[in-house]
């Protein structure tokens, strides 16, 4: 999130879209309930289903799934054409004013430098124009023709009504009664707050239609202001926190990005990654890349770590794929090249897509071992359960380990949650039986690699020896000891700019101000830095004041970065300093520093005179309607249809078989035949989660059992009709891939949407269930899904794919 959950309460409309907030997150939901009953806020749902979220909305619409990005790119037509945008803060707060150089262009779907062969973009052409000194030319007037503002006009004015209606299947007169809704709030005194989570991520152009909402809350200004901002609504209660300390296989701690293998030595590693200022005078925060990484190799190889040998960059694996995510994991199983995994807190089979072949890549292993409190799915894929996972052990040649760990309340630890604060709970209870936590787990694994390597060499001893691990009890290091870590302290005495000692040689860092890039500092990640002071363990902190009334309680726990809990909060003061509005003040300028309810994203002395723009971390110190450099598809998102498609062409680039699809999609080879026709699978189906389960660990639980007892699926009653099912009878849900069986649910729900010339009816499909547990047994529903991921992250495409329903058998 760019805001926190209590701050919801602050918004004068909700979007709710790509996420079903009432259900998948009850708790955090109330913060939206707080906004409608405190100032009337209005709540909108747009969702392929009506959903628990849908039910209490003030307005609701119907979308096809995947249309997400035609639906927002209308928006953005919409409000240009109508003048309907927060002009000021265009202008000032984003990059609308800077200038593309000459050759970036856009046609029938592409962008300029696109490869078919590689299907890959060549992205010299996604410049900005720069001067004799480097930096960005502009045009605050925002007339020049290749100024990022007429580009994106431009860009978005394909986004027609008619093609709203025709691609996302929503009447005109609804689309346009929403955007009405939603551009009142580019007034100074109403902001806007999106709620996404996966029905906008887990498409193969996921990361665009969240890039979409982006620049539509910059166009309403709604950016680092109250009640703003583009809100991921975080799934697992700690998977913040799991992408925040580098668990991603192409990430280190904080964001910091794993070398890729183009980049053999540390000085081309730094050139890339060290950001300077795009626009003279701003901050650009990246520029001090090289502190955090330095910090970083020293908390983990310590004095072996020199300026010499490039702090050991050597050691650090390089990525000869853009991204070597699970797909890919997976896909090197079946391909029997990988030898033995392990799985932690990972129920991988039931949540990954297409079973049979994740399956397929299990059994190929030598070994697997799985960490986990309970018997799932996962660890039992050897295992025959009859119709619902129909296998033959004898044909199996995995070795399967059971390392039965705790559960999240059975150990101490902070949690990062959607806010980004990072909150320290204390054990609950021991876990039962043998049980261990996953830091003692791994703690001994270490220990164990570690003794091998000294005692039996092997290829590549040096990163694992040398690692630093002087934890009080080697084999379990407690939470304190790793939260400091994190938090980072000083090496040597270090002295400010007068030669003045700021920070004690050992002591823990006040917060990333104070990491260099010298060696003096050594910190796990940068962005936790200020968690664990010496003043003490910030996380812990329990004061709930909240002297401005905004939900913005900055005494209750820590949040990454500097405890600040709204991102780009700069931009919710004018460029001289003062409210864009009363009943939004936020952060000012008092004349000598910057004030009000949260820690600044701002140098805390440096008057708005100077003029530093307030998105610090970027290039130009501005909100990027131009994306040049993070995504693969291009600077501005563009519509492509799902990897199966109801349609049998991308309405917005009709003409073009290339752009039919994510043109830079990675499919591999295996799976080329592995997607359907709309011909043989008609059906558009999406796939949910139910307040009653959480995934499937929760079937494993009688209560939840009990009130969610079996699978289904909905679908909607023309449908159903047409295919002469009732509510009650058993269906088949077949894809390319395999098929499941489940009762079905008649809804008015889900209806049919009018697409391109032809009637495109949704299925909808539970995720939970499966053949373990207490619940009544049933196929995974990821047997159905298509094995391919976004552009950017390769989260797999989930929400969108096509099935076909018949019914089967008798009625329940
Ligand atoms: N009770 C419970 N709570 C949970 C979980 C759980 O299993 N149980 N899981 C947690 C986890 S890990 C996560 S990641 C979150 C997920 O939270 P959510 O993303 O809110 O959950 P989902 O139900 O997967 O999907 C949300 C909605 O996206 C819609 N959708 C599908 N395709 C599209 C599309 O193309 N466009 C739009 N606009 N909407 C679409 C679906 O119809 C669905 O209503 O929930 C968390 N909370
Ligand atoms: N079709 C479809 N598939 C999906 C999704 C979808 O929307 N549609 N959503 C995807 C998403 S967002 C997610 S997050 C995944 C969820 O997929 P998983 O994360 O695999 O699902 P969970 O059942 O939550 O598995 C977590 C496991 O962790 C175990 N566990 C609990 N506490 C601990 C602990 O302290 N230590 C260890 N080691 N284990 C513990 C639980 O028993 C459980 O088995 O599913 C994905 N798959
Ligand atoms: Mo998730």
């Amino acid at each position: 999130m760019t805001n926190h959950w209590a701050d919801i309460a602050n918004a004068d409309v909700i979007l709710s879209m790509g996420g079903n907030s009432a259900e998948a997150h009850p708790v955090g939901f109330r913060w939206v309930m707080r906004a409608k009953e405190r100032s009337n806020a209005i709540l909108i749902s747009i969702d392929p289903r009506f959903n628990r979220t849908t039910a209490v909305a003030d307005h609701h619409a119907w979308l096809r799934t995947g249309t997400d990005i035609v639906f927002l790119g209308g928006l953005i037509n919409y409000l240009i054409e109508n003048d309907r945008y927060a002009h000021d803060y265009v202008r000032e707060y984003t990059d609308a004013r800077l200038i593309v150089a000459e050759g970036f262009g856009f046609e029938e779907g592409l962008f300029t430098g696109y490869d078919p062969a590689s299907k890959t973009y060549d992205r010299q052409t996604w410049n900005f124009e720069l001067d004799e000194n480097g930096f960005a030319r502009s045009d605050p007037s925002l007339q020049h023709p290749r100024c990022v503002f007429q580009l994106m006009r431009q860009h978005y004015s394909r986004y027609t009504l008619e093609q709203v209606e025709n691609i996302c299947g929503m009447p005109r007169e609804k689309a346009v009664e929403l955007w009405e809704l939603i551009a009142q709030t580019a007034a100074p005194d109403k902001t806007m707050t999106i709620l996404y989570a996966l029905g906008w991520t887990q498409h193969s152009i996921g990361s665009q239609i969240i890039r979409c909402g982006a620049m539509v809350q910059l166009l309403l200004g709604n950016m680092g202001m109250p009640g703003g901002g583009v809100n991921a609504l975080r799934g697992h209660s700690n998977i913040q926190g799991l992408t925040d300390i580098g668990l991603l296989s192409n990430l280190l701690p904080g964001y910091l990005n794993l070398p890729s293998a183009n980049l053999q030595t540390y000085a081309d590693y730094m050139r890339t990654r060290i950001k300077q200022p795009l626009v003279e005078g701003e901050v650009s925060y990246w520029k001090f890349y090289e502190r955090f990484f330095v910090s970083l190799m020293k908390d983990w190889y310590g004095d072996v770590a020199t300026a010499e040998n490039d702090w050991c960059y050597d050691w650090l694996p390089k990525l000869s794929v853009p991204i070597y995510d699970i797909l890919y994991a997976i896909n090197d199983m079946t391909l029997g090249k990988m030898t033995g995994a392990f799985c932690q807190g990972f129920n991988i089979l039931a949540a990954f897509p297409n079973k049979a072949k994740v399956f397929d890549g299990l059994s190929k292993l030598k070994y697997f071992v799985i960490m986990d409190p309970l018997k799932v799915e996962t660890g039992e894929f050897w295992r025959n359960f009859g119709e619902y996972h129909d296998v033959d052990p004898s044909q199996i040649g995995t070795e399967v380990f059971r390392l039965p760990t705790t559960c999240f309340a059975e150990d101490d630890g902070s949690i990062t949650n959607s806010s980004r604060w990072l909150q320290w709970h204390d054990k609950s209870a021991p876990g039962p039986g043998e049980s261990m936590t996953d830091t003692e787990i791994l703690g001994e694994v270490m220990l164990r690699l570690k003794r091998m390597y000294q005692e039996e060499g092997g290829a590549f001893p040096d990163p694992i020896l040398n690692l630093t691990w002087n934890y009080k009890v080697p084999n379990y290091p407690t939470a304190e000891e790793l939260a400091k870590e994190y938090n980072g302290r000083a090496l040597t005495d270090l002295t400010d700019d007068t030669g003045q000692v700021v920070r004690r040689k050992g002591e823990l860092l006040k917060d990333f101000s104070e990491l260099r890039a010298d060696g003096s500092t050594a910190c796990g990640c940068w962005i936790y830095s200020g968690a664990w002071t010496e003043q003490g363990n910030m996380m812990a902190r329990r004061d709930n004041s909240d002297p401005y009334d905004t939900g913005n309680t900055i005494g209750w726990a820590w949040a990454w970065p500097m405890n600040r809990r709204v991102l780009y909060n700069r931009a919710s003061a004018r460029p001289d300093g003062t409210p864009w509005a009363p009943n939004k003040a936020f952060i000012w300028w008092d004349g000598e520093r910057w004030t009000g309810a949260d820690v600044p994203d701002f140098p805390l002395t440096s008057p708005p005179s100077e003029g530093v723009r307030p998105f610090i971390i970027t290039q130009s110190g501005g909100g990027h309607f131009f994306a040049a450099e993070w995504l693969n598809e291009g600077p501005f998102p563009e519509h492509y249809e799902p990897m199966e498609s109801p349609i049998d062409r991308n309405p917005m680039s009709p003409n073009n078989p290339q752009a039919f699809n994510n043109p830079i999609v990675r499919v591999f080879e295996q799976d080329r035949d592995s997607f359907g026709s709309n011909k043989d699978f008609p059906y558009a189906a999406t796939t949910y989660r139910l307040t009653e389960h959480f995934h499937y660990w929760t079937t494993h639980a009688r209560l939840n059992s009990i009130a969610q007892p079996e699978k289904f699926i909905e679908i909607g009653e023309l449908l159903a009709n047409e295919l002469g099912i009732s509510a009650g009878d058993r269906v088949k849900v077949t894809s390319k891939r395999g098929y499941i069986t489940a009762v079905a649910v008649v809804t008015k729900r889900l209806i049919p949407l009018e697409i391109d010339g032809r009637t495109v009816h949704q299925i909808g499909i539970p995720i939970h269930w499966g053949f373990k547990g207490v619940a009544r047994k049933a196929h995974l529903t990821n047997t159905l899904t298509p094995f391919v991921g976004d552009g950017n992250t390769q989260t797999p495409e989930f929400k969108s794919f096509l099935v076909n329903v018949e019914k089967f058998g008798g009625t329940v």
